[in-house]
């Protein structure tokens, strides 16, 4: 054979075989990282199952925003209209938050389905004793109500479930007493002694007071929006100036309601001083209702009855309070009921908000609480959504009890 034909063929084979390793070389180059490979694609189950997102605006002032002007303490945030939304309405919500309720603190379902099995042992009356307590009924209820049961079962034919159910009704609705007066007061008051009538007619006043955290501040939003629905104006008056967010927090909801927020722009802020600001700007623009929201920080009882007292003691240089609503967080249970005492002193409570009763069982501490601060559960809160408040109804609550 020719030497250059030899030489010509291993230069082709070479260059073929090298051709080759480079392109798989660029393959393996070309692979993903594994880290993105990983990534699993999103799915329209993704999307679906993600958590409802909540249409927030973002607030208005930012940190680092313009400084605070010490001659001009609190602004009145506008409002805007653009992202307005719509409330439900309140027997729509009604009806979505007892459904949701009889889900999640339904503990007369578990009663009934022992009651339903006939003759009742030793461990099937426990077992109704156990649920009772771990509803938050408190031991001293629960005991009254076991023996009303066991007495009623003895009377009737324990067998029949109806008659059971209807027993533990009446004694349910007994406890929480549908004879409480739980309406709001918005009543527009009568002016202080010293107001001057050209600086315009006071607005039904409410002040919301609980522990930080318990849902204060959404409820005021909540509150504002049902007010709203209801074809009322509203003010807010953010008077929880511990922290410049608790104020952007309120403003949010005043925006997405419709509803003017009075604020200080200065951290640390005299939370009085915006209250008595949110009294008088809510008259001077003939409002029907004011809503302050404070601070709950409870280090220190002496210094919250201070507050808390100042912060009403000059609301009312313009007119009474018409409500003083103390917000309960429901899943804190027994332990929530110590701290609400302390407020309970610090300043007259009117009524109780009960939040967070969607997802626990412990709704015997409506009894509880009642019971123990003498005043009505007037509203409850049962989601984080704008529209997850509705008054408090006392059958509503024990028919979604017993499921
Ligand atoms: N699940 C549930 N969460 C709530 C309810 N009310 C308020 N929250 C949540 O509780 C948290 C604290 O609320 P916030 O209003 O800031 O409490 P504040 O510190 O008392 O003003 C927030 O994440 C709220 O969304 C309710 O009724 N149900
Ligand atoms: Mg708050």
């Amino acid at each position: 054979m020719d030497p250059l034909l030899i030489v010509l063929i291993v230069v082709v084979v070479l260059a073929v075989a090298g051709g080759i390793w480079f392109y798989a070389g660029r393959n393996r180059g070309g692979e993903l990282p594994p880290e993105v490979s990983a990534h699993k694609p999103i799915s329209a189950d993704d999307v679906l199952l993600a958590p409802p997102q909540e249409p927030v605006t973002e607030p208005e002032s930012a940190p680092g925003g313009p400084a605070p002007d010490a001659a001009a303490p609190t602004t009145a945030e506008p409002t805007a209209p653009a992202t307005l939304e719509r409330p439900e309405s309140i027997p729509g919500r009604m009806q979505r938050l007892r459904s949701r309720l009889a889900g999640a603190g339904g503990f007369g379902r578990a009663i009934l389905s022992v009651l339903s099995r006939g003759d009742l042992t030793e461990a099937d009356w426990e077992e109704i004793e156990d649920t009772l307590l771990t509803s938050d009924l408190g031991i001293e209820v629960t005991t009254s109500l076991m023996d009303e049961l066991r007495t009623q079962a003895k009377v009737l034919d324990t067998s029949d479930p109806a008659a059971i159910r209807a027993v533990l009704r009446a004694e349910l609705l007994q406890l929480v007493d549908p004879s409480m007066d739980r309406s709001l007061n918005l009543a527009k008051p009568t002016p202080a002694a010293g107001w001057n009538a050209a600086d315009g007619e006071p607005a039904a006043a409410v002040l919301m007071v609980g522990v930080n955290g318990t849902g204060k501040t959404t409820t005021c939003g909540k509150l504002a929006r049902v007010l709203v629905a209801d074809g009322k104006t509203a003010v807010m008056g953010a008077a929880d100036t511990f922290r410049a967010a608790a104020a952007d927090q309120l403003t949010t909801w005043g925006q997405r309601v419709g509803v003017e927020v009075i604020r200080s722009e200065r951290e640390g802020a005299d939370p009085a001083s915006v209250a008595y600001d949110a009294t008088r700007e809510a008259a001077r623009g003939g409002v029907d209702v004011v809503v302050v929201d404070t601070a709950g920080r409870l280090q220190n009882k002496a210094g919250l009855m201070d507050e808390l007292g100042k912060i009403k003691r000059v609301m009312e240089k313009v007119a009474p309070v018409g409500e003083v609503l103390l917000v309960l967080d429901a899943t804190t249970g027994q332990n929530g009921m110590r701290q609400a005492q302390v407020f309970s002193e610090a300043v007259g409570i009117t009524g109780i908000v009960l939040t967070k009763l969607d997802g626990t069982a412990k709704g015997g501490i409506v009894v509880t609480v009642q019971k123990e601060l003498g005043v009505p559960v007037k509203l409850v809160g049962l989601g984080e959504g704008a529209d997850d408040l509705a008054p408090f109804d006392p059958e509503g609550f024990v028919d979604a009890l017993l499921g």
